[in-house]
């Protein structure tokens, strides 16, 4: 079946990407790729990563992934930190550029939510799309990449990455096994219930074909004009 046409849903004159999916698929390195690709073709870009992209945002993410004292945090709390660093993230930076007619790129936003907190902690999935809903209000992204890769894959590249890094403690990625095919469910039940929004990108091959792919997608969006 064809995809259908992406919609702009906002009513703003930006341009709003975000990158989503389990770990390791590359969301980082692509986005980095994005904006160099946007940027080159004379637009105005911004990247932000979730949790975090704000002063008050990056020590929320302190304290969600790396903070000592956050052995006991419970899903609740984890739920809402990540929607009050979204919160400060929106007003204080998205919807400015947005309105200024920017692109925004964003490494993870509310499908992280929904896949983290709802499937792969199994929070209450109305609870958390109200919660979403207090964060961020009518800023929406216009397209969502969803890179995917096979946990295997997944795991192989993290292994290689941790391998040139010194370890730090990140509790999410203490989650066993389940939490993480959870989330994994709860990204395929996304991309079904939003195909406009939502475009599952294969991730497994070399960086720059998964970027060949992206720039698929993204190209004829900012070819129409938007984005300043
Ligand atoms: N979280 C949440 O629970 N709820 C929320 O609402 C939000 C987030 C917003 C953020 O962690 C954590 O917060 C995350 C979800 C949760 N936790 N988990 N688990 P983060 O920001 O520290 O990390 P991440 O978002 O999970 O991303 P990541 O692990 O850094 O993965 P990535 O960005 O997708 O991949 P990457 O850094 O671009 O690449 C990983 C490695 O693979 C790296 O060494 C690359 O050089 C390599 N790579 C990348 N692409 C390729 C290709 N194509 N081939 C080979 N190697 C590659």
């Amino acid at each position: 079946m064809g995809q259908q046409p992406l919609r702009i849903t906002h009513q703003m004159k930006g341009l709003f990407i975000t990158l989503e999916g389990t770990e390791g698929g590359g969301k980082s390195t692509q986005a980095i790729l994005l904006v160099e690709r946007l940027r080159d073709w004379g637009r105005k870009v911004q990247m932000f990563r979730e949790p975090g992209g704000t002063p008050i945002g990056e020590e929320i993410r302190h304290t969600l992934k790396h903070s000592l004292a956050n052995a006991a945090m419970t899903a609740e709390t984890e739920l809402l930190l990540m929607n009050a660093s979204r919160a400060q993230l929106v007003r204080e930076v998205i919807r400015p550029a947005l309105a200024r007619g920017e692109v925004i790129i964003c490494d993870r936003f509310y499908d992280s939510t929904t896949a983290y907190q709802g499937y792969g902690r199994q929070l209450d999935l109305e609870m958390v799309r109200r919660v979403i809903d207090v964060a961020v209000g009518d800023t929406r992204p216009d397209l969502t990449l969803l890179l995917h890769v096979p946990a295997e894959v997944s795991a192989e590249r993290l292994r290689s990455r941790q391998a040139n890094l010194p370890f730090i403690r990140d509790r999410i990625e203490e989650a066993d096994r389940a939490f993480f095919e959870r989330v994994e469910w709860g990204y395929e039940a996304i991309a079904a219930a939003e195909p406009q929004r939502v475009r599952k990108i294969d991730a497994t091959g070399s960086v720059e074909q998964v970027q060949s792919a992206v720039w698929r997608v993204v190209a004829p969006l900012v070819a129409t004009g938007h984005g300043a």
